[in-house]
């Protein structure tokens, strides 16, 4: 098994950056707030935040700020929910808070929040338990969850759970593994993980371990990188990962790098991107992979960073 080319993947992280015309950067541009929440928390994990220029970072950001609070997903685009969370995870990676005006970005959150305790992404109104996590995570970053009605937004999510103990993106719908994160992450930091029924989630979770070693995202689908993260973040948050094989996990991961060029991929072979970069590392954060930070599995952050905003070190 090889081994993480950790410095050809800061190089590929800093390189998406400066070929700002290419097809995968234009591609990108109306989400590359997530792309920078993306990119820099990889940068971090890796011990590397310090190769770009936080300054640069935070004046990009604030100038995505909306009058209403939130925030857009580049210069100029509409506010949404997805990218007010990255913008706040980034300003927290870099510890710098303390530029926004936090009632500002709270009443953003706060107006999205349904009668029911669902959140809606913006003011189109599109209702997800993705939604749900991102309000909540916000808010707590921001020391604010007693802005929105707890007990409601615990019990939407509830609503959204199914027989087989995942959850799906509204009552009724599919589980998968990306809403389970969602779902778990947030009942977490609400402190309500008792609402799961932790070995029946743990089975249908440890059960999307696929022959080759990866994880896929739901029943019969193939394996990617990226579940990595969903759902072993999701198996730790409810303390069974070790009903996973860990080694066969890390195996995936390192066989989907480019060790030329850096990157990770989805599968083996297929092409790199930042995202899967970002939630392979991750993923070997959360497996304890050697060299890289440990990885908070519910605000989806380094360890010492949400320590700095919880415990103040
Ligand atoms: C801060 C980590 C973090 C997340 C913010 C946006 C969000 C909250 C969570 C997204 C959760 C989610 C739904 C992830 C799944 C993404 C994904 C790979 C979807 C693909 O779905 P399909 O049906 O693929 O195209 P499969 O693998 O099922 O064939
Ligand atoms: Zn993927």
């Amino acid at each position: 098994m090889g081994e993480l080319a950790a410095d050809k993947h800061v190089k590929f992280i800093l390189s998406v950056e400066k070929r700002k015309d290419d097809f995968e950067s234009v591609a990108m541009e109306h989400l590359r707030m997530n792309g920078a929440y993306w990119g820099l928390t990889t940068l971090d994990l890796l011990g590397k935040l310090d190769s770009v220029d936080l300054h640069e970072v935070v004046s990009w950001i604030m100038s995505c700020q909306h009058e209403s609070g939130g925030f857009g997903g580049n210069v100029g685009h509409d506010p949404h929910i997805l990218y007010t969370l990255s913008a706040v995870q980034v300003l927290a990676l870099f510890d710098k808070l303390d530029v926004l005006d936090v009632d500002k970005v709270t009443n953003y959150i706060v107006s999205l929040q349904n009668e029911d305790g669902s959140f809606s992404g913006d003011i189109w109104g599109e209702i997800d338990t993705r939604f749900s996590y991102i309000a909540v995570c916000c808010l707590s970053l921001l020391h604010r969850l007693d802005k929105i009605d707890v007990e409601k937004a615990v019990h939407y999510i509830v609503s959204c759970k199914n027989m087989d103990g995942g959850f799906g993106c509204t009552p009724g719908g599919e589980s998968h593994s990306g809403q389970i994160f969602c779902c778990v992450g947030a009942l977490a930091i609400m402190g309500s993980l008792h609402h799961i029924d932790k070995d029946l989630l743990g089975w249908w979770l440890c059960e999307r371990q696929v022959k080759a070693g990866g994880l896929n995202g739901r029943p019969e689908k193939l394996p990617d990188v990226c579940y990595s993260w969903w759902v072993l973040s999701s198996l730790i948050m409810i303390d069974r990962v070790h009903w996973i094989n860990k080694e066969k996990v890390v195996k995936f991961i390192l066989d989907c790098q480019d060790t030329e060029n850096g990157g990770i991929s989805d599968r083996p072979d297929d092409a790199v991107d930042v995202y899967h970069t970002y939630f392979g590392v991750a993923g070997l954060s959360l497996l304890e992979y050697p060299g890289l930070k440990p990885i908070d599995p519910a605000y989806a952050l380094p360890v010492d960073v949400v320590n700095k905003i919880f415990i103040g070190k």
